[in-house]
């Protein structure tokens, strides 16, 4: 028997349920990219706004798109949107059943249907998760226009990027004299809101649509955040144990998340879910010390974890900040580089360190290499680059950041030879495999032509010449030496 609607009273009493009815919801959002971060995000923080709020709750009910994975819309579909949440305690597993979807699309097929739904006037809010990569920007943080996909939205009447989708219906809502949705985004870009409009405007303006990209500018709330919950893929394991928890009851889109929850949200004017009925979830004036502090500490730290974890074949997340050189190093990189910029009291970011490094070594999520490793190349510039930058020019070290980037070419040198035992992926990975197979064994020339790739890394680093040869100096270590006898030594154990 499969988990929907009228099977929802057969769920055990332990299980936490949604406060309403579904059937009763009615949609006041839209969201593009139904993945298992926003299901265990914004899903459950709407969730729990609309079990506040009584019958006005029923308002904000989710029509969320798939922007890739046409299947998961249909096993969503096929369970009337329901869907089981296992928050992985330390100590156990805490299911809840979320039913704050009322709809799952897949955006290939309907995007027509989507603008339109952006557009309807029951549409008050649009939410974001298609990642950094979904975007399309420069380091610069402008859209694009040589990304293939967005050449291919530029020229196309249905749109199929994130920037296409809402450049295309705040047309629509501008022509018939609407009043535009918010649109929050909730990907770990910095200055996420600002950086998704001027993406917007860009769009317009590219297809000629000027005065669109006026109005835009001048009208569209794009309210910054900052989001924080460590959701991984699902593994095997999930769905037997929501069955297991659900007195049997089959479900076919379970997923996991730490039970941490953070959810800052800068200026919003306009009506909205109760969103602070959701415990981590605030509104604050200014997003960005939040966004800051998170994107450098904790994404950038995974990053590290990832690419040199992976090269000492620790695999996931725990295993690599588990390992007493590497989470040394790790916990030393976060704390000491991380932090460049970063205006909030010592004692504050010696404890958000802290709970960093408790949350990663929770056993119950297996965060793997290769998805946190993922479009390293969207990513190096806001989460590393900037405060290594920093920490140049102030003349402090970064024996962290030399690591992170050295594993990670390591990673295109090994795929090159077919050698790199997870997978790869990242929208420039031809480019850097080819830079790894023209310059074989020649560590500083693929040191020197990485950070020569300016719309990764942004312009030359201050000290440059001295901060290729660091990074070649450890390439070759990686290369020659057992890995983990390296993190020994660089962690002075
Ligand atoms: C991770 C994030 O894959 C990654 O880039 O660092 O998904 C991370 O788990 C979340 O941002 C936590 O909030």
């Amino acid at each position: 028997m499969r988990l929907n609607r009228e099977t929802l009273s057969r769920v055990p009493g332990a299980v936490y349920k949604p406060r309403f009815d579904p059937a009763l919801l009615k949609p006041g959002i839209v969201h593009l990219g139904c993945g298992n971060f926003h299901r265990a995000h914004q899903a459950t923080a709407t969730q729990a706004a609309i079990g506040a709020e009584g019958q006005d709750g029923l308002n904000w009910g989710i029509v969320s798109a798939t922007m890739r994975h046409p299947e998961l819309a249909i096993r969503l579909r096929e369970q009337d949107n329901l869907y089981t949440l296992l928050t992985r305690e330390p100590g156990g597993t805490v299911a809840s059943i979320i039913g704050a979807l009322t709809e799952t699309v897949f955006a290939g097929d309907e995007h027509a249907a989507l603008t339109e739904r952006i557009a309807d006037p029951q549409t008050r809010i649009v939410t974001l998760t298609v990642t950094a990569t979904g975007y399309y920007l420069t380091a610069a943080d402008r859209l694009d226009p040589a990304a293939p996909a967005i050449r291919d939205d530029l020229a196309a009447d249905i749109p199929r990027t994130a920037p296409g989708i809402l450049a295309t219906a705040l047309a629509l809502i501008r022509k018939r004299r609407g009043t535009p949705p918010v649109i929050l985004c909730c990907d770990n870009v910095s200055h996420n809101g600002q950086t998704l409009r001027q993406a917007v405007m860009d769009f317009a303006a590219l297809r000629g649509a000027d005065a669109l990209a006026g109005w835009i500018g001048s009208t569209v709330q794009f309210p910054d955040t900052m989001v924080d919950r460590i959701v991984p893929v699902s593994t095997a394991d999930d769905p037997d144990d929501a069955r297991l928890l659900l007195g049997g009851l089959e479900d076919q889109a379970p997923i996991s998340a730490e039970p941490w929850f953070q959810w800052i949200i800068g200026p919003f004017d306009g009506p909205r879910p109760r969103w602070e009925a959701h415990p981590g979830t605030r509104f604050v004036s200014d997003v960005g010390v939040f966004e800051r502090a998170k994107l450098q500490m904790l994404n950038g730290t995974h990053m590290l974890l990832a690419y040199t974890g992976a090269l000492a074949g620790l695999g996931t997340i725990s295993e690599a900040v588990c390992d007493l050189a590497l989470g040394h190093i790790a916990a030393r990189f976060m704390r000491d580089e991380q932090t460049a910029d970063v205006d909030l009291p010592a004692k504050i970011l010696d404890s958000y360190t802290q709970d960093l490094i408790v949350r990663f070594r929770n056993p119950g999520i297996v965060h793997e290499a290769d998805r946190v490793g993922r479009n390293g190349s969207a990513k190096m510039a806001t989460r590393i680059i900037r405060p290594m930058r920093s920490n140049i020019e102030a003349g402090r070290p970064v024996p962290g950041a030399t690591l992170l980037i050295a594993s990670w070419i390591r990673w295109f040198a090994l795929h090159e030879q077919e050698a790199l035992e997870i997978s790869l992926s990242d929208p420039r990975a031809d480019t850097l495999r080819q830079i790894c197979a023209s310059a074989r064994n020649d560590h500083r020339a693929q040191a020197e032509a990485f950070l020569a790739m300016e719309d990764i890394f942004g312009p030359p680093l201050p000290d440059h010449d001295r901060q290729v040869t660091g990074i070649a100096r450890l390439l070759r270590a990686l290369t020659e030496k057992p890995v983990p006898a390296v993190l020994r030594e660089l962690s002075d154990l």
